[in-house]
């Protein structure tokens, strides 16, 4: 396997500092994939292997991927890093990683000093879908297909009904 896995026409990068991240990104890379979304996921430390990440990063617009989705905890310095390599979108996915419940994570994804932003989503599974769902936001600017795919699903999502066993009325 080379450095890292390319996708062809990938328009969003999924990053991720540890393989156990995963479970939580999957939701993430599933969402974009029910939105028709090409996109490519890896696993690149940022203090694991700087030097593949700032490959990942220097190379990553060159190839079409537009938006860049980073996951990581603890210190979490990935989305960080990322952004400093790169002028794309960085979206920030908190970890819970150890300890704290990903407050740390939160914290170092959210608070980055200016000059270099970071758009940091919520800690763990609801962070990975809306992250997921801020970048097809942000390309379905430039794409009317996405855009339509993109409004059906909030149309659908608005208009979803519960049943509520033994509440009342129902
Ligand atoms: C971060 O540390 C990863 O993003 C992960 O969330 C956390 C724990 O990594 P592992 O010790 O499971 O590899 O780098």
């Amino acid at each position: 396997m080379s450095e890292f896995v390319t996708v062809d026409g990938a328009r969003v990068g999924v990053l991720m500092g540890s393989t156990s991240d995963w479970p939580v990104m999957e939701q993430c890379s599933k969402t974009l994939a029910s939105l028709g979304v090409t996109h490519e996921c890896n696993v690149i430390s940022a203090h694991r292997a700087a030097k593949r990440l700032e490959t990942y990063c220097v190379s990553a617009p060159g190839r079409g991927v537009q938006v860049l989705i980073c996951a990581a905890g603890g210190a979490a310095h990935l989305a960080g890093v990322a952004a400093a390599m790169t002028h794309i979108p960085v979206l920030g996915c908190p970890m819970k990683a150890w300890s704290t419940e990903g407050l740390d994570s939160l914290l170092s994804m959210a608070q980055m000093p200016k000059g270099i932003p970071v758009g940091t989503l919520a800690v763990g599974s609801a962070g990975a879908v809306n992250a997921a769902l801020l970048a097809v936001s942000m390309l379905s600017l430039a794409d009317e297909a996405l855009r339509e795919r993109y409004l059906a699903f909030r149309a659908e999502q608005s208009t979803a009904t519960f049943e509520l066993p033994g509440a009342p009325g129902h």
